[in-house]
């Protein structure tokens, strides 16, 4: 080394990052190293930053995704250049998707042979590739900028609707030389990065005025409403008006499932029914089939808690808007309302705990039954039995069946523990959420994942054991995507499209890391495994068979695939359908 980059007035772009990180508080990266980033990646562990990091940079993504949403504050991603942040741009894309806060920082090759396309290493237009992806993409060109290039990032990921950020940072401006003061006085820290956004109070009055005139009022809670953190306040709103409420998947949990309130055993009957509906924080898509009838009455009339305007009147017309951040617009209703004035009718309360019951009971024999093998009902059953006494644990939860089934029969009690597929249905977040969840929470993790599931990032079991998690991963195998007994309809040797190895042993995977693997083939033994599994503190991976024949063709949205009422020309027998 000489004197000139040893010297103590001169730092450069690496240190920079770092001390912009640290002073916003920044305290884990997630992230695969390579040129140009492996010194910031060392640098930043020097300086008592956690560094995570993973086998593949969607991972590292999802994980740094998880965690903005469980503490408000974007998770940081690094990755190395073309290759290595295309990989990671499916995790920003899903956290802008999912309003997740992210910041993805990737390094990236020479400008100037870039833009002419002279054929650098991993050479890519990043900035420009992720702009459609993601909330904002910036590129830091100089070292005096990366103070206020972090700053920028960091605010245009929290505040508003939150969402995924790239940065970056050329190889060039990582290694730039600056004066150690000037560098000092280019720092920026984010004062107040998610502004209270405060609802108009004529909204308030308006919103209110709606729910006085309703007979059947329901209200829906969504992941918007977790994310805000203000548990106390909505829950006091809901218990106050006595409204029926219905949590959206990551809701749960926000009440308790077991609250005598919530209708989710009773939910497309409230959906018809209902008179007017209340929206806290989530949006009127596919999930809530865009607001319309049949599914909803067309009469329905809905009042809206989001912070971004334009949410209203998407898919169906609004009419109480309440535009502003979720603790502000619920402070702001609860201090408004009137004991006694919104009231539910009592036969809706009535009709809906005769449903609820109803379907309880079914539930119930659903998961009474034991057959041979196993099916996912007494496969969750089992599950839902070991995590009634434990609401700390995260519940990472990806698959068809396996996530629409778990959905309904693991019960959540805390805010924030479930973490599954989301707005986009993706498959791919398990194994980067468990470790975002088991790094940033320090709870343990439990991850019921289809067979299917597990194979987009099941490498990563390598990283859980490397850094010993308290991650439990539960492959439900049943041989395949969906179902596991498709045939190939060609007749020949290859398995069907949607077929996986049934005999796979999925708990070979993590011995091979030093993790304890299971085979659980009954419920008994599940619920053993599962129970000291979790009692160990240890990664461990519980290889569950299911009946192949068990599950559904896309689980609960098989409406979705396309009508295919014509069969190929080798499959006689007229018009019929596969399904
Ligand atoms: P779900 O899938 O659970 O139905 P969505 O992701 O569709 O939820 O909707 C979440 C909504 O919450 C988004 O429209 C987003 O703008 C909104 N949101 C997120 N954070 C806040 C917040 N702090 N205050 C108000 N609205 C928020
Ligand atoms: N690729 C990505 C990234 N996301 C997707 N959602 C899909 C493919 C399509 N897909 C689903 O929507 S669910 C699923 C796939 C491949 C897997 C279902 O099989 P599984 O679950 O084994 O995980 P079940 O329990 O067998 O239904
Ligand atoms: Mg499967």
């Amino acid at each position: 080394m000489d004197d000139e980059t040893n010297s103590p007035t001169m730092t450069n772009g690496f240190h920079l990052v770092v001390d912009a990180l640290m002073l916003n508080g920044f305290d884990t990266i997630y992230g695969v190293a390579g040129i140009p980033v492996t010194d910031l990646a060392r640098m930043a562990q020097a300086s008592g930053i956690r560094y995570i990091g993973f086998r593949h940079e969607a991972s590292a993504g999802n994980a740094a995704a998880i965690a903005g949403y469980l503490t408000q504050r974007p998770g940081i991603c690094l990755t190395v250049s073309a290759p290595g942040f295309l990989n990671a741009m499916v995790a920003l894309a899903n956290a802008t998707t999912n309003g997740f806060p992210m910041i993805q920082i990737s390094g990236s090759s020479d400008r100037a042979i870039v833009d002419l396309q002279q054929g650098d290493y991993e050479e890519l237009d990043q900035m420009n590739a992720a702009k459609p992806y993601a909330k904002a993409a910036y590129r830091i060109n100089r070292p005096e900028d990366i103070g206020i290039g972090i700053a920028r990032a960091i605010r245009t990921a929290v505040s508003g609707r939150p969402g995924g950020v790239y940065l970056d940072l050329p190889a060039e401006v990582l290694g730039a030389m600056l004066d150690v003061e000037l560098g000092a006085k280019s720092m920026v820290r984010v004062i107040d990065a998610a502004p209270r956004q405060l609802p108009a109070p004529e909204a308030v009055a308006r919103a209110l005025e709606v729910l006085e005139t309703a007979e059947r009022p329901l209200i829906i809670l969504g992941k918007g409403a977790a994310y805000s953190q203000s548990d106390a306040e909505i829950r006091a709103f809901v218990e106050q008006t006595g409204i029926p409420f219905l949590p959206m998947s990551m809701a749960k949990g926000l009440l308790p499932d077991d609250h005598p309130q919530s209708v989710a055993a009773a939910r497309s009957y409230a959906l018809a029914q209902a008179d007017v509906v209340m929206l806290i924080g989530a949006r009127l898509n596919w999930l809530l089939g865009h607001g319309k009838s049949p599914q909803w009455s067309a009469t329905a009339r809905f009042v809206q808690l989001d912070i971004m305007p334009t949410e209203m009147d998407s898919n169906r017309a609004i009419v109480a808007p309440v535009v502003g951040d979720i603790a502000s617009s619920i402070s702001a209703l609860l201090a408004t309302l009137k004991a006694g004035r919104v009231l539910p009718g009592s036969a809706w309360l009535g009709d809906l705990a005769q449903r609820k019951q109803k379907n309880t009971e079914r539930m119930a024999t659903r998961l009474a039954a034991n057959p041979d093998p196993m099916d996912f009902y007494s496969a969750l059953g089992a599950i839902k039995g070991v995590l009634a006494d434990r609401p700390e644990v995260y519940l990472v939860n990806e698959g068809a069946n396996t996530l629409d089934i778990a959905r309904n029969v693991i019960d959540m009690r805390a805010p924030r523990k479930r973490l599954d597929s989301g707005t986009w249905g993706v498959m791919g977040i398990g194994m980067g959420y468990a470790i975002g969840a088991a790094v940033t929470g320090g709870n343990p993790v439990v991850a019921i994942e289809g067979d299917s599931a597990f194979g987009f990032s099941g490498v990563e079991i390598e990283t859980i054991c490397r850094y010993h998690l308290p991650i439990v991963t539960v492959v439900f195998n049943n041989g395949g995507i969906y179902r596991g007994d498709d045939v190939n309809r060609g007749g020949g040797t290859d398995p069907a499209p949607t077929v996986l190895m049934k005999e796979a042993r999925y708990e070979k995977v993590i011995e091979a890391f030093g993790g304890e693997g299971y085979y659980a083939a009954d419920p008994e033994s599940l619920s053993n495994a599962l129970a000291e599994a979790l009692a160990s503190g240890q990664p461990a991976l519980i290889n569950c068979p299911i009946d192949p024949k068990a599950g559904t063709e896309s689980g609960h949205i098989g409406n979705l695939n396309p009508q295919n009422s014509i069969v190929p020309k080798n499959e006689s027998g007229g018009t019929r359908t596969w399904r």
